[in-house]
């Protein structure tokens, strides 16, 4: 009886009974389904059935010559999209992600016309995706448009020289030392206006002082009569007080390498941390963001922002949180995990400054608890535009734990880039590396010689 229903059923099925075919569907076979329904193409019930049979088996290719041959109206936006995809319809697959209009969509829109070669119209869907992503994700969609940007030649890559002069720009706009040294005679009324030039760089009034004492004795000494040759004086004078004041940053070594960051509120800790990550990330490592300034909320998610941007991971807990506890986690993670790079973002306000001495010597026990070698690099993050006033802050930190090395931040929004002289002999740490805008490859390491050469020039 049983298997007199069954064969009747399937014979049913067989000629095209579609309540016959639900039930074998209903029962599993959808095999069999298939086998029958591919009969009956040119049943648009029928056909629907074997589409839909097509998708929830993975079957795209002949969904896709269902879409192609007999009726287009078959899949949605959605559905052709994940269809022309899957057979390699990149350019069509992006024209259905398109029509879906949310930002997620038109971004792999974009990508798959990259993939198919059509940077240009990828750009668009870039563009078009901008205008509705919401705010936290917009730097993700901002990163793409960079990258086709520069792939399409529109952007060009600046040089580290290109990017020294962009730093030192309205340095330069203040004291035009070129103008001074520009076929003038050499006389006093030239050092005087050199002396103050050189306090208005911010190179500090004594040492202002001293060097332009220095170039009036050379200057008679050595016969000087152009202002040209002064300018060579010059160069030597500031290249002799930067002597020890820069050295490059450590680099990942061996398992992982620890990096922390201290600094005041708004020196640019966080922006660091960032294009730091972004280099280490693009040199192929696993890099690991903490975030240790638990202060604010925002500060929280300024470094996620950072974080996807440049393609590193985060460790985070709420705000208000002890960041000894989240640079814990993340001490922890990358044992476990293998991470190469961590980059440690702090809080730092001075008026709290006995709690936030402790807790730095927190973190940095924490540290050494998982890694005894680590941190490699302890970098106090000081903002240019204050210039000199930033000794005092730096020594603060100094003080509550010893530091490797300095970030000189905003040099490019800076019209004191003379300060470098006197914040690194005063504080006898190297600059390791200065910040010349917002952008994520806008960090370089310091040459004196470059930025001697750049500023005098
Ligand atoms: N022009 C320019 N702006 C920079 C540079 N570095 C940082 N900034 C900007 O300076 C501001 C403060 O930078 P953050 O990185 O948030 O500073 P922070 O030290 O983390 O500050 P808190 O989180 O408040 O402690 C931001 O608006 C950055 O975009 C730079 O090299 N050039
Ligand atoms: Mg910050």
């Amino acid at each position: 009886m049983v298997f007199w229903k069954k064969s009747q059923e399937e014979k049913l099925a067989q000629q095209g009974d579609k309540n016959a075919i639900l039930t074998l569907i209903e029962k599993g076979k959808k095999k069999k389904a298939i086998e029958i329904l591919e009969r009956f193409k040119e049943d648009p019930e029928l056909r629907r059935i074997l589409f839909k049979l097509y998708m929830e088996e993975g079957k795209y290719y002949y969904a896709y010559q269902l879409l192609e041959h007999y009726e287009p109206e078959l899949a949605g936006a959605k559905e052709k999209a994940l269809i022309y995809e899957r057979v390699g319809e990149l350019e069509k697959a992006a024209q259905e992600y398109a029509k879906l209009g949310d930002w997620e969509s038109l971004v792999k829109a974009g990508l798959l016309l990259k993939e198919a070669k059509k940077p240009e119209e990828a750009l668009e869907m870039f563009g078009r995706a901008l205008k509705v992503v919401p705010a936290l994700k917009r730097s993700e969609v901002e990163l793409l448009i960079e990258n086709t940007k520069k792939e399409l030649g529109l952007v060009k890559e600046e040089s580290f020289i290109e990017k020294l002069k962009r730093g030192l720009k309205k340095t330069k706009e203040a004291v035009e030392f070129g103008i001074l040294f520009a076929g003038r005679r050499v006389d006093e009324e030239l050092f005087e206006e050199l002396e103050e030039k050189l306090i208005r760089a911010d190179v500090g009034s004594k040492t202002a002082l001293q060097i332009v004492e220095e170039l009036r004795k050379e200057a008679i000494r050595r016969n000087i009569k152009s202002s040209e040759e002064l300018a060579g004086l010059l160069k030597e004078a500031l290249l002799e007080r930067l002597k020890g004041c820069a050295s490059s940053l450590a680099e990942p070594h061996e398992g992982t390498t620890v990096y922390l960051f201290l600094g005041v509120n708004g020196s640019g800790k966080t922006t660091t941390i960032g294009k730091l990550a972004y280099r280490f990330v693009k040199e192929g490592r696993r890099v690991l963001l903490c975030a240790g300034d638990t202060f604010r909320a925002a500060a929280i998610e300024q470094l996620e922002v950072w974080a996807q941007r440049s393609g590193a991971h985060i460790v985070k807990k709420e705000e208000g949180a002890d960041p000894a506890s989240v640079v814990y986690e993340a001490m922890k993670k990358a044992k476990e995990e293998g991470y190469q790079v961590v980059l440690i973002d702090t809080a730092g306000r001075l008026h709290t400054k006995e709690p936030l001495i402790r807790e730095l010597r927190k973190i940095r026990d924490v540290i050494k608890r998982f890694f005894p070698e680590e941190p490699a690099e302890t970098l106090i993050v000081l903002d240019a535009t204050i210039g000199q006033n930033s000794i005092q802050q730096a020594k603060v930190f100094k003080e509550a734990i010893s530091a490797t090395g300095i970030v000189l931040t905003k040099l490019d929004g800076s019209a004191k880039g003379g300060a470098v002289v006197p914040i690194c002999r005063e504080l006898s740490l190297p600059v390791k590396l200065i910040g010349v805008g917002e952008g994520l490859e806008d960090l370089e390491p310091f040459s004196p010689k470059d930025f001697v050469e750049e500023l005098i020039s």
